[in-house]
């Protein structure tokens, strides 16, 4: 089983999209296993996107995922991790396949709605940043037998 990190990020939760990103992973079958709302520090923001400081975009991008509150959330299933990349869409919405999150709800690179981790590393970094132990909830779905064999 796999874990990873999904934000609803402040486009997503302004626009009323929390519950159609966690809707379509609920309905793939992925579990969800942790759950917050928080509006981002800046030194929080910086720590998370901490591979892209120093890109031209970066300082927008602090600014683009600390502006308003975000949903943060820990999806568990088997390869979580590219099931959600591939739900979210590709980072540039203009080049999201169609029926992706990102192709369905955005236009521009700087308000695409939502991240996910992108490996397993980054994945269990990501998600210690902004979950402690106790806060991951390991629990018994009892659809589980008719998602996975
Ligand atoms: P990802 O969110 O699909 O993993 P990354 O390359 O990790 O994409 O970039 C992190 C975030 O930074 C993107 O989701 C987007 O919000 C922002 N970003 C990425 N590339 C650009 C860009 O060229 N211009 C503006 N913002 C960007
Ligand atoms: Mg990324």
């Amino acid at each position: 089983m796999e874990r990873t990190l999904v934000i609803v990020k402040p486009d997503g939760v302004q626009r009323g999209l929390i519950g159609e990103v966690i809707g379509r992973l609920e309905r793939r079958g992925l579990k969800l296993v942790g759950l917050k709302m928080l509006q981002m520090s800046e030194a929080l923001a910086r720590e998370h996107y901490r591979v892209h400081e120093g890109k031209p975009f970066f300082e927008g991008l602090i600014r683009y995922i600390t502006s308003a509150p975000v949903v943060v959330m820990v999806w568990e299933g088997p390869q979580a991790i590219e099931i959600v990349r591939r739900t979210m869409g590709a980072t540039h919405p203009a080049e999201a396949a169609p029926g992706t999150l990102r192709a369905d709800y955005c236009l521009e690179v700087r308000r695409n709605l939502v991240h996910g981790s992108d490996g397993p590393e980054t994945a269990a970094t990501e998600i210690a940043l902004f979950f402690k132990p106790e806060e991951i909830v390991s629990w018994q779905r009892d659809t589980d037998r008719w998602i996975l064999e």
